[in-house]
């Protein structure tokens, strides 16, 4: 069982508090008139009070295939993960803004999904190319690496290109800042990676820049939480909530790598700040077409691409080419360049997945659409025939 979410449902907050705004109540009322909610208050039930006129209102705090775990602003609701993909093509996603409906039989139903303000997104592992969401209407993304590991440069950019893309904002938090003699120093090494963020090193046990990452979750406002397991995730979140909420785990010494010890995404509410999305570790991050991401990512880069004389200017042998002329002056770093070309042949092959997967999909259609037609025709003929020409277009 998951040590936070017993003690989560004690402190459902308000919805202000969840973040809930006039926007929302705009978009909830337009959705509960396209739903109809209103015809069904009419319908002389003797149930049409004002409160069952209108769906209730919350903020997804936990996603399982199972079931859904909804703040409401009062009690905490459990829906059925079911019911919710089956009222919607979208699959919700932890921090999503939500209208319920509390159907006597079927118990809580996600009836509607809120549009998304930021959607933390990964490639999902596995062959095929599709997005994984890791978190939904976050405003900043905490990068997080542990300091009692190697510093990894490259890992940091790419959940900087991620955290970017999203559309919330990103700051580094260096966690274990105990673990080393001179954290300034490894600070500086980050910074110089991570161009317009907030670098911060924190550590749970001296107490170091604590405040500073509590000033990054004020009331009303949703923080996600980004980076491999074991690295102290969890612990910031107790160690912000001034109390055991999430359950941590140790680290193996001989690797220094965790165990997996968070096992969903749970958005989680600080006492009188905002809230955390804590979620287990991603070792491997892969890019979801997070092309507005890598600009952002490597802002030197996209500056200087600008000022290139061919627009699709691939920055290789071109004339006048704006990034070869930074990187002969120093403004761009080589270790960067090349970083940034990999992860844009990344996208670029991924596009390339994605057309194969969809060109493939379509010729399955066409070749379905095509069994149908020689059925039709064919029924008029002999019925050996019929099952000889389908056998030979389904194998593949
Ligand atoms: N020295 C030191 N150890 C820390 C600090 N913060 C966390 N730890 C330790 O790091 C280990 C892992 O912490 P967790 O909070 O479980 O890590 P996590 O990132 O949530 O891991 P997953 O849930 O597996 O993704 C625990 O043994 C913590 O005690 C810190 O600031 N300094
Ligand atoms: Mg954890
Ligand atoms: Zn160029």
């Amino acid at each position: 069982m998951n040590g936070g979410l017993d003690d989560l449902a004690q402190l459902t907050p308000d919805l202000a508090s969840l973040g809930w705004d006039e926007e929302l109540d705009a978009w909830a009322e337009a959705a509960e008139l396209e739903l109809g909610t209103e015809d069904d208050a009419a319908d002389g039930d003797g149930m049409g009070d004002e409160a069952a006129d209108r769906l209730i209102r919350g903020r997804l705090a936990q996603v399982t295939r199972g079931y859904s775990v909804i703040f409401t602003g009062g009690d905490a609701l459990l829906a059925a993960s079911g019911s919710a993909r089956f009222v919607s093509d979208d699959v919700p996603a932890t921090g999503d803004f939500v209208l319920v409906s509390h159907d006597p039989e079927d118990g809580p139903v996600i009836a509607a999904i809120a549009p998304r303000r930021t959607e933390l997104q990964r490639r999902a592992s596995g062959r095929v190319p599709e997005p994984q969401v890791l978190a939904a209407n976050a405003d900043e993304v905490f990068v997080m690496h542990g300091l009692d590991r190697e510093l990894n440069l490259r890992r940091l950019e790419r959940q900087l290109v991620v955290a970017w893309d999203s559309g919330a904002t990103p700051v580094v938090v260096l966690t274990k800042a105990d673990t080393v003699d001179d954290p300034a120093a490894v600070v500086e090494r980050a910074r110089a990676v991570a161009p317009e963020v907030d670098v911060l090193a924190v550590s749970i046990i001296s107490g170091d820049d604590l405040d500073a990452v509590a000033g990054h979750v004020p009331p009303g406002r949703s923080v996600a939480l980004l980076g491999p397991s074991g690295i102290g995730k969890s612990s910031l979140v107790n160690a912000l909530s001034a109390g055991r909420v999430q359950r941590i785990g140790e680290v193996r010494a001989a690797d220094r790598r965790g165990r997996h010890t968070t096992v969903t995404r749970d958005l989680i509410p600080l006492p009188d700040r905002g809230l955390v999305i804590d979620a287990p570790g991603v070792r491997e991050i892969g890019l979801w077409q997070a092309y507005d991401g890598l600009k952002k990512a490597f802002p030197e880069i996209t500056a200087a691409a600008a000022t290139c004389r061919f627009t699709d200017c691939d920055h290789q042998a071109e004339p006048d080419c704006g990034v070869r002329a930074s990187l002969a002056d120093g403004a761009i770093a080589p270790r960067r360049l090349e970083h940034w070309h990999e992860l844009g042949a990344e996208l670029a092959l991924q596009e390339d997945q994605l057309e194969e997967f969809a060109w493939r999909a379509e010729s399955r259609d066409r070749a379905a659409a095509e069994d149908e037609r020689d059925a039709t025709r064919s029924s008029r003929r002999s019925r050996t025939r019929r099952s000889r020409g389908r056998g030979r277009r389904r194998g593949r």
